[in-house]
C-alpha cells in the first residue's frame, strides 16, 4: 500500500461521514451543519475549532451566495487547507553540524521518526549522526543504535543512566570533528516527573547552546495523532520549556483522529514538518495540506 493510501485508510471513517453529509440533498439547515460539526469533533478537531469552522462556513456561504452542496464542499475544504501552516524542514546551511533535537512524551514515535528521518537524509546524500540522549533505558539506546546501522548513520551514546546533556555534548563534538552534515538527538520522554523531564531538556539545550551557539537548528516535537486532544497539552508544555520549531505527527495510519493536525496548527501556529504513517523506514511523509484534507474529508467525484 502506498503512503497516501495508508493515510487515506486511517482517515476513512471521517471521510465517509463527511462525504455522506456532503452528498445529501442539498439543504443548508441545522441538521446539515450539526452533522458536519459532529463529524469534525469525532475526528478530534476539537469543539472550539469545529464551531469556528462552521461559523466561518455559514458566513462564506452567505457572502459567496453558494446554493449547491458541492460548491459548499469545495469552500469548506479550501477553508481548512488555508488554515494549515506547513513548511518542510529547512535545508541545512553551514556551519556543520545542523542539529535536530527531537522531543516528546514516551511512546509517541520519537526514535522511529529519527530512524525514518535519517533514512530520508541519507537518501539525499547527507551524512548523519544519531545521538542517544534518551539515557533513561538501555533499550532506548539500543533501539537508536539499530536505526543507525540500518541507515548507515554514525552513532554516539553513553551507558544507561548517563547525563543526557553530556551525551548531547559528546555527540556535537563528534559530529563537528567528523564534519557530519546532520546530527539528530533523541531525548527521553519519561522521567520521574514532568519537572524532571523539562529540567533535563532545558539542560541539554543549555549545554548545546554554550558549545555551539547556532544549534539546535530544529527542535521537533513528536505527537501521536491517536492521543487526541491531549496532544494540545503536550505542545503547550514542551513549547514553553524548550521552544519548538516544528511538529511531527505520527500514527496517522489507522486513526480516525486526524483532526488533531488542524487543532494544533490553529492553536499554536507551529509548522507541521512531517507526518508518520506506519512503522516502516519509508513511512515518513512531508505534510501536504491539500492531499491531507482530501484524505480526511474526501471528494464527491
Ligand atoms: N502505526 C504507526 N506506528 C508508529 C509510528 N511511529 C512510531 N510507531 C510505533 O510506535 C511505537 C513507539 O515508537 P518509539 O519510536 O519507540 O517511540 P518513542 O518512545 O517516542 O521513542 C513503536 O512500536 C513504533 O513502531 C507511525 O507513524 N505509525
Ligand atoms: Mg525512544
Amino acid at each position: 500500500m502506498n503512503i497516501f493510501a495508508r493515510l487515506k485508510d486511517g482517515l476513512s471513517k471521517t471521510r465517509s461521514q463527511i462525504t455522506s453529509i456532503m452528498g445529501g440533498d442539498g439543504r443548508f439547515d441545522d441538521v446539515f451543519f450539526d452533522s458536519l460539526e459532529e463529524a469534525m469533533i469525532a475526528a478530534d478537531i476539537g469543539i472550539e475549532l469545529a464551531t469556528d469552522i462552521i461559523d466561518e462556513l455559514k458566513q462564506d456561504l452567505k457572502d459567496c451566495r453558494v446554493t449547491s452542496i458541492s460548491e459548499a464542499y469545495e469552500l469548506f475544504k479550501a477553508m481548512i487547507v488555508k488554515g494549515l501552516t506547513v513548511t518542510s524542514l529547512p535545508e541545512e546551511f553551514p556551519p556543520k553540524p545542523w542539529v535536530i533535537m527531537v522531543v516528546g512524551v514516551n511512546g509517541v514515535g520519537k526514535t522511529t521518526t529519527i530512524g525514518k528521518l535519517a533514512q530520508e537524509l541519507r537518501a539525499k546524500g547527507k551524512t548523519v549522526m544519531l545521538g542517544a540522549a534518551d539515557t533513561f533505558r538501555a533499550g532506548a539506546i539500543e533501539q537508536l543504535r539499530i536505526w543507525s546501522e540500518r541507515t548507515e548513520s554514525d552513532f554516539v551514546a553513553q551507558q544507561e543512566g548517563a547525563d543526557a546533556a553530556s551525551v548531547a555534548f559528546d555527540a556535537i563534538e563528534a559530529a563537528r570533528a567528523r564534519e557530519t552534515d546532520i546530527l539528530i538527538l533523541d531525548t527521553a520522554g519519561r522521567l520521574h516527573t514532568k519537572v524532571n523531564l523539562m529540567n533535563e531538556l532545558e539542560k541539554i539545550l543549555r549545554v548545546i547552546k554554550r558549545n555551539t551557539p547556532h544549534a539546535p537548528n530544529e527542535i521537533l516535537l513528536v505527537v501521536d495523532a491517536t492521543t487526541g486532544q491531549n496532544a494540545i497539552k503536550q505542545v503547550q508544555v514542551f513549547n514553553e520549556s524548550v521552544g519548538l520549531t516544528g511538529l511531527v505527527i505520527t500514527k496517522l495510519d489507522g486513526t480516525a483522529k486526524g483532526g488533531v493536525a488542524l487543532a494544533l496548527t490553529k492553536k499554536f501556529n507551529i509548522p507541521i514538518r512531517k507526518i508518520g504513517v506506519g512503522e516502516g523506514i519509508e513511512d515518513l511523509q512531508d505534510f501536504d495540506p491539500e492531499a491531507y484534507v482530501d484524505a480526511m474529508f474526501g471528494n464527491l467525484g
